[in-house]
């Protein structure tokens, strides 16, 4: 369903349908910070250290990038109606949460993480694909770092992959908000793309959400640990929940293999 008010295509019609869409911008704007900030809170629950050390080493890599292959530039799209109006609410997220992870990251940790090839991961670049044949999966999903194209999520050293698992197996992420100035979380959804402003769509297994991150505090970003159970068999996505981030490109497939 797109939600997006239809562009009018008069000069005679574009005052009032602007002022009309700009008004209901806004209130899906007010609408929108309630779900985040409950998204948040719901992370305060599920967050927990992945080690004693508060951040887990990224494995070394065990499958090389295919040869000649690099993962696509999926840069975000600069054409969408409400673009202005989520970064805005990204950037307010982001403020208001600032400080929310229960881990923090050094620079070096985020390219550490966001370049490691998970442990028991099989990588193809030149698909822009993980998989994953173990019952126990673990791999860190980072939000906007330096080297990504803005509003994508980087895996594996690869932009959105897909990321194919076992049914049933225990699935560990580590997601890390890397960005500098926008909230952005993950979740795996039964939604489908393309995704509208509000993706719609349910949370697709039990505890399959990372909840929103706020900005850095004092230059190290934010990460949250989370543990589900892979299943049933199907094809899902996995995506930003802040609103319109999906839309823009924070978004790739996550697989259950039967
Ligand atoms: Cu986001």
């Amino acid at each position: 369903m797109i939600e997006h008010p239809e562009i009018p295509n008069t000069p005679a019609d574009s005052v009032v349908p602007a002022a009309t869409a700009r008004r209901a911008r806004v209130r899906r704007a007010l609408l929108a910070l309630p779900l985040v900030l409950a998204l948040a809170a719901v992370g305060f629950d599920l967050a927990r250290p992945t080690n004693g050390a508060g951040y887990r080493s990224a494995a070394a890599p065990t499958a090389a990038p295919g040869s000649g292959c690099v993962s696509p530039s999926a840069a975000a799209s600069t054409n969408f109606a409400d673009m202005s109006l989520s970064t805005f609410i990204g950037q307010h997220a982001g403020t208001r949460l600032a400080g929310n992870a229960p881990l923090y990251l050094s620079a070096d940790q985020v390219r550490t993480l966001g370049d490691g090839v998970p442990a028991g991961a099989s990588v193809d670049a030149c698909a822009d694909r993980i998989t994953f044949t173990g019952a126990a999966v673990s791999f860190s999903v980072e939000a906007v770092p330096p080297v990504n194209p803005d509003m994508t999520f980087r895996i594996g050293a690869l932009v959105n992959p897909t990321v194919v698992v076992q049914q049933g197996a225990q699935i560990t992420v580590e997601f890390v908000n890397a960005d500098t100035d926008q909230a952005h979380g993950w979740l795996v959804t039964t939604a489908q793309a393309p995704f509208a402003f509000r993706p719609g769509g349910a949370t697709a297994f039990p505890g399959a959400q990372a909840a929103v991150i706020g900005d850095p505090v004092n230059g190290r970003q934010g990460a949250r640990t989370i543990t589900f159970t892979a299943g049933p068999a199907g094809q899902y996505e996995y995506i930003c929940p802040m609103p319109g981030h999906a839309e823009m490109g924070m978004h790739g497939s996550f697989i259950v293999a039967p």
